[in-house]
């Protein structure tokens, strides 16, 4: 499975000339013209350290230290040092992709049950799977081979997504709903499975908290009324809530569909009630609860969030409304979590208003930032609030690969190790229980002449000269991830020598039934979310921005703009410099109904206008008749790195890049967790005509 993966991975078959790319920077740089002017000066990393360090001293003795923060992205790096050395620094403000990204599924998931990460690949005895927006196919390679074999051993497929997908291919049923409506589909198939009594009354009885005000507030949703929010005809929910309740053993793959909703914590709380109304949680083949982890150090015990004073938890921006996946919700489920081994990406600031706090000063300011493993001018929803914000710091700090849009407007740009350069940890054991690999272990393959360095040592660096010493005991990364593997016997080396690069985990006991929530049951109706002031059971409601809460608007904006499905070779606005890479796919595709592109007078190729209140950006027009003719799909993460870096260029930020389209203002974003809606935004499109008679 693993060899098929790789074989299948581009950018495995491409690492060297990621690795040698002539872009990829090699020694820090300190910024010698005006911020965004391209005038670098290459220093050394003791005086870029020593420099930073002093910057940041200085900011926190006149503003506090909740005036620094950082922005974080998706599982790259090792975040845990990131939040090791913040904590001890004393700021609560790391934000970045948490809020969109697993966070809701895992903070929803530890609310409700006590664990946390949990994903689902169907196993040998699984009868169904349901999936909910969400595209193995080009997101997760390993589980698209697991959904293919299921479907060649009769599997039954039910998928859920506004387009239709390679997965929607193979679905005996495919719901195409409207995006933003999971929660009100969920809703109506919950309703039904418990109305037609197909539910697991021994589960439910012994293992569930709540199932009588759920039924109370299924009830609500009655299929005629769902199928009208939905768009979907009521006798296929009917089929699909049937097919999942009466094939047992079944599993749920659900993502971006859900997590990028405004409406995102009821779909995903409604997304574990399912499993539990069902009786499908840990039994042979059903959704795997963690109940043992690995031996291994877990990134809690990094990370000490103990370490915060109170008051500087309090301190955390938009903790105070929204509290799940912040310092309040993330305290009081991991004092009832069983499994205590949340992934650490899920106690965040909220991005949108800690970028506003750099604007407006508000709720106090933020003074400095280091961005590391991100790269917020493209991936962060309003790119024009982001770079407003970044423009307005006192110190800017990027630590990357190459010159991102980002790095081109800071002070300091840091030449980070990528994964040929550096040690290896991977425990994907920590986040998807069944996924069929341990702990993978790698050494650095090569070493250059360059000087580019690890994440780590930039954590540990700065945390030397800030007084943190005693807790940086291990001189690299190879020495920290040894002390996470102590107690598992093998260090990397070992692992790489004696087990070829990759270990099972010591123990995998599954099967206990405890819950760790306060009830000690599964949340049907959360005890958790009613102690943080939200409403206990799911819901379903309007996004803030669709035709149906502003008809007004739709008449300006008539299209429902879901952004960012994956795309292979790229992940998110990587690897747009690598040739090969870029070969295979060189510009920004939209996907359009052809219908409706005719009727607008777009050809199939035809460069066009994407707009929405907040602006307007240019991707290739794509007809695609798997998806509405009012739904429009636009990829994300695009940048042009070959384009100037310095301002007005930004190596083509402003271009296509559809996060200029997005909003994540909080009254935007979902209550509970304050997650942003990338998929249900609206918009208008529009031939680019210039380019059209040029062409002529
Ligand atoms: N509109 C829209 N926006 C989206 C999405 C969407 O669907 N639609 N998806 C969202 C989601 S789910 C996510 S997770 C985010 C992702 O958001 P980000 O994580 O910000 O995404 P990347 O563009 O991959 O940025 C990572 C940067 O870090 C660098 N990098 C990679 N590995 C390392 C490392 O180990 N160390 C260091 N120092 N740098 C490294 C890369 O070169 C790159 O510049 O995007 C979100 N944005
Ligand atoms: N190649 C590649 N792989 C990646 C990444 C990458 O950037 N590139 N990013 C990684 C990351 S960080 C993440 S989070 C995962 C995401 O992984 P997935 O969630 O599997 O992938 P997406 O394609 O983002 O979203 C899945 C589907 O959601 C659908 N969708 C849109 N709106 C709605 C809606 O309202 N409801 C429903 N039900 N579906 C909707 C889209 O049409 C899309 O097909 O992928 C990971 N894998
Ligand atoms: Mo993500």
């Amino acid at each position: 499975m693993i060899r098929r993966t790789v074989a299948s991975c581009s950018k495995a078959r491409n690492a060297a000339e990621f690795y040698h790319h002539p872009g990829r920077l090699n020694y820090p740089l300190k910024r010698v013209g005006e911020r965004g002017e391209g005038k670098w000066q290459e220093i050394a990393w003791e005086q870029a350290l020593d420099e930073i360090a002093g910057r940041l001293k200085e900011i926190k003795e006149k503003y506090g230290a909740e005036a620094v923060g950082t922005s974080s992205g998706t599982g790259r790096t090792f975040d845990e040092y990131r939040i090791r050395f913040f904590n001890l620094f004393g700021s609560p403000n790391n934000w970045g992709q948490g809020h969109i990204c697993y966070g809701p599924s895992n903070m929803t998931a530890l609310a409700t049950t006590g664990y946390s990460g949990m994903g689902s690949s169907p196993t040998p005895d699984t009868k169904c799977c349901l999936m909910i927006g969400n595209n193995p196919e080009q997101s997760w390679r390993r589980t698209w081979f697991h959904i293919l074999d299921f479907k060649k051993r009769g599997g039954k497929l039910v998928v859920v997504d506004p387009r239709r997908t390679r997965p929607a291919e193979f679905a005996d049923i495919w719901l195409q709903l409207r995006p933003g409506t999971d929660a009100a589909l969920l809703l109506g198939m919950i309703n039904t499975i418990i109305s037609e009594g197909l539910y697991d009354k021994e589960f439910v009885e012994k293992y569930c908290y709540g199932f009588d005000k759920l039924a109370e507030r299924a009830r609500e949703y009655p299929l005629d009324k769902v199928a009208g929010i939905t768009r979907l005809p009521e006798e296929d929910i009917r089929q699909a809530a049937i097919m999942y309740a009466a094939n047992k053993p079944a599993v749920i793959l659900a993502m971006e569909g859900l997590e990028h909703s405004p409406n995102c914590i009821e779909a995903i709380h409604c997304r574990y009630i399912l499993p539990a109304i069902t009786g499908n949680f840990n039994i042979k083949g059903g959704e795997k609860l963690r109940a043992v982890k690995s031996k291994l150090r877990t990134e809690y015990e990094i990370s000490l969030h103990d370490m915060v004073p109170s008051e500087q938890k309090a301190k955390q921006i938009g903790s105070d409304r929204f509290k799940l996946e912040a310092f309040p919700g993330y305290d009081l489920c991991m004092n009832y979590s069983k499994a205590k081994v949340a992934r650490d990406h899920v106690c965040f600031a909220h991005a949108g208003m800690c970028y506003e706090a750099m604007i407006t000063g508000q709720p106090y300011p933020i003074k400095a930032v280091i961005t590391l493993s991100s790269n917020p001018l493209v991936t962060q929803a309003n790119t024009k609030k982001v770079y407003k914000a970044l423009k307005n710091l006192d110190l800017y700090v990027v630590m990357d690969y190459w010159m991102t849009p980002c790095a081109e407007i800071a002070d300091y740009v840091l030449p980070g190790a990528n994964w040929l350069e550096r040690e290896d940890l991977f425990n994907v054991w920590d986040a998807f229980p069944n996924i069929d690999v341990g702990e993978v272990a790698m050494p650095p393959r090569v070493a250059g002449k360059h000087d580019r360095r690890t994440d780590y040592d930039l954590w540990r660096g700065l945390g030397l000269r800030l007084g943190q010493e005693e807790y940086w005991p291990w001189q690299n990364l190879g020495e920290a991830l040894n002390w996470r593997l102590e107690p598992l016997g093998p260090t990397i080396s070992d692992i790489i020598t004696k087990y070829g690069s990759y270990i099972k985990p010591s123990q995998e006991e599954y099967g206990g039934l405890e819950f760790g929530t306060p009830t000690g049951k599964c949340e049907l109706y959360s005890t958790v979310f009613e102690k943080l002031g939200y409403d206990p059971l799911p819901r379903f409601y309007e996004a803030a921005e669709s035709p149906v809460s502003n008809p007004e608007l739709a008449k300006e904006y008539p299209f429902i703009l879901i952004t960012g499905g994956r795309h292979l070779p790229f992940f998110h606005s990587e690897h747009r410099q690598v040739d090969s890479l870029r070969l295979e796919h060189p510009d920004p595709v939209v996907q359009v109904n052809p219908g409706t592109a005719a009727e607008l007078g777009i050809e199939n190729d035809d460069w066009i206008w994407i707009e929405s209140p907040r602006g307007r950006v240019r991707q290739k027009c794509r007809y695609f008749d798997g998806i509405a003719p009012d739904v429009v799909h636009a990829q994300h993460g695009w940048w042009f790195p070959e384009l100037p870096g310095e301002e007005p260029w930004l190596h083509g930020v402003w271009e296509s890049n559809i996060n200029v389209l997005t909003c994540d203002d909080a009254d935007y974003c979902n209550p509970i967790n304050g997650g942003w809606p990338l998929r249900t935004l609206m918009c208008k499109i529009y031939k680019c005509h210039v380019y059209e008679e040029s062409k002529k």
